[in-house]
Formats: structure tokens, sequence, C-alpha cells
């Protein structure tokens, strides 16, 4: 089984979202088996978005994602990494897929609800940052 890493967002803890987006991951095949809950620093925040570092949006990311508590989980199931991108949706959520995680719940491009890892790679790092 492959593993990947999401982040419940401070946006959408602060919605109490936090249920109806376990219960939809859960209700696609995946498993949960690793989860927190942390409300990171800035620091951390821009380690974790460093690939993003040259971007105009990073600071304001970085403030967004240490803005309040986030809830990182590994999940697991066949396919997971591109499966999980599908049922989170695309990055904006106006153009995110009907029944998708960020056209439920997302606000713009930048508080859109998840983070969803983008490659086996990179979940297995991601996984890594929020869990020994
Ligand atoms: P995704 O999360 O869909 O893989 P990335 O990796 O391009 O998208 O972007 C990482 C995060 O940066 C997004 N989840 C979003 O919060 C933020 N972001 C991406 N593009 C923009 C943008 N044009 N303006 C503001 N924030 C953005």
């Amino acid at each position: 089984m492959d593993r990947t890493l999401m982040i419940i967002k401070p946006d959408a803890v602060k919605k109490n979202a936090v249920g109806d987006i376990i219960r939809r991951v859960e209700e696609k095949g995946f498993v949960v088996r690793e989860l927190r809950m942390l409300s990171q620093t800035k620091e951390q925040a821009r380690a974790f978005y460093a690939v993003h570092r040259e971007r105009p949006f990073y600071e304001d990311l970085v403030d967004f994602m240490a803005s309040g508590p986030c809830v990182p989980l590994v999940l697991e199931r066949k396919d997971a990494v591109p499966f999980l991108r599908e049922v989170v949706g695309a990055t904006n959520p106006d153009e995110a897929g009907e029944g998708t995680i960020r056209k439920a719940h997302g606000s713009n491009i930048q508080n859109n609800a998840v983070h969803a890892s983008d490659s086996a790679e990179n979940a297995v790092a991601e996984i890594s940052f929020y869990f020994n």
C-alpha cells in the first residue's frame, strides 16, 4: 500500500471542516495511519513550502499556514499520491471538480482547505517532516 501526506490547512480547521474532510477521504478508501494537530511557526511553514520560496505568494502562504492549527495526516491506499490529488481537486477551488474537497471547502487559491503531496518522493519527505 502507498502512503501520502495530507494537511488540513488552518482555514478548514477554523471552519470546523476537519471531520468532513476525514470522512471524505475514508469514503474513498484511504486509511488514516497517522494524525496530529499543531500550530506551525513561520519557520516551520517556510521550511515546508521552501520549494515555493521564489514565488510572489510565498510570504502570504507562510503567514496563512502559521495562522492557526493545522492537521497533517498520513493516508494509505493503493495509488495514494495520485488518487488523493484527484479527491482534493485543483489548486484553485473555482476550478476544482464537483465532489472534490477543495470545491467543498476551499475559499480561494491560497486558502484552499488541504495540501496533498504531489509525488511519491515528496510524500516520503513530507511525511517525515511531521512524523518520525
Ligand atoms: P497544490 O497544493 O495544488 O499542489 P502548489 O504546490 O502549486 O499547489 O501550491 C502550494 C500552495 O501554495 C497551494 N496549496 C496554495 O495554498 C498556494 N498557492 C499556489 N498558487 C498560489 C497563487 N497563485 N496565489 C496564492 N497562493 C497560491
